[in-house]
């Protein structure tokens, strides 16, 4: 089995400090909780940003600011743009997350529209997710593949994937329990629909954060935790950082004989470039 890439999802956009008094918004806050996640043994920074108000923006000046300043603490960590921002923006402003220098050498890639709960859509058309494919390709940009069920692993498969914009081996980030469920049947199902040499994550939203860490760490997944999927650390107990999460499932993998991989480890799994 590789090591554990474990991923640190600090921020997310749909979260509040009304929930969670961590949970950041500002640059100083940002760093703060991505530097508590590294420092934990993350490899992997997915984030998102926010301006101080906690308003979720995708502004590429905004992210470069945080990109600089986590990087001054995190030297080595993957740093993965999400081009998923919040429900409601367009794609131009989603994408523009990934146009900092340098550019990026991860960002997700959505690969369905999923109800996001009350009245929210998170929309990805067919054309999105092929648009978004071609752009990453051609920056060599390497996607993380967000599915929220099965069928969008069949559709980046269908559409991206058939048109030859994804290069393989391909990974993949599950994240269930917003619109599918979130059991172990469910995770072996995922896992067993996706191309073989594949690499994978799987976070768990909310009270499915743990048992779905639990059998990813056991299955030879990766494993992805922090505030934007979950704020607490168990039953009734906030986190009171993306750390302690980190730590958790650190611990988790420690439990289950699974060694953490390091951020150049990471890299090795992924298939990215050495860091220079
Ligand atoms: N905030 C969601 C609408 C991603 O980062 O690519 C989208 C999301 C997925 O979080
Ligand atoms: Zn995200």
């Amino acid at each position: 089995m590789d090591k554990l890439i474990i991923s640190a999802c600090i921020c997310g956009a749909e979260v509040t400090k009304e929930q969670n008094p961590a949970v950041p918004y500002t640059v100083e806050e940002i760093v703060r909780e991505a530097k508590s996640a590294y420092d934990a043994g993350a490899a992997l920074i997915h984030l998102h940003v926010r301006w101080d108000d906690g308003t979720p923006t995708q502004d590429t000046a905004r992210f470069q600011e945080c990109i600089d300043a986590i990087r001054k603490e995190c030297p080595d960590a993957i740093i993965q743009p999400s081009t998923g921002g919040a429900v409601g923006m367009t794609d131009l402003e989603r994408l523009a997350s990934t146009d900092v220098v340098p550019t990026p050498e991860m960002a997700t890639l959505d690969c369905g529209t999923c109800n996001f709960g009350g009245s929210e859509i998170f929309v990805n058309s067919n054309d999105t997710i092929i648009n978004f494919a071609k752009i990453m390709k051609e920056r060599g940009i390497k996607p993380e593949l967000e599915v929220f069920d099965k069928g969008m692993i069949d559709l980046a498969l269908k559409t991206a994937d058939k048109k030859g914009l994804l290069v393989h081996p391909l990974h993949w980030d599950f994240v269930l329990g917003v619109q599918m469920n979130a059991t172990v049947r469910d995770l072996v199902y995922m896992v067993e629909s996706i191309p073989a040499g594949s690499t994978w994550t799987a976070t768990g939203l909310g009270k499915n954060a743990w048992h779905i860490a639990a059998a990813t760490i056991s299955m030879g997944g990766h494993v992805r935790v922090g505030f934007e999927d979950n704020l607490y650390l168990e039953k009734g107990v906030l986190a009171k950082s993306n750390g302690e999460m980190v730590e958790k499932a650190v611990k988790l993998a420690k439990l289950l004989g699974r060694e953490v991989a390091t951020p150049a480890e990471a890299r090795e799994i992924l298939g990215l470039a050495p860091l220079k």
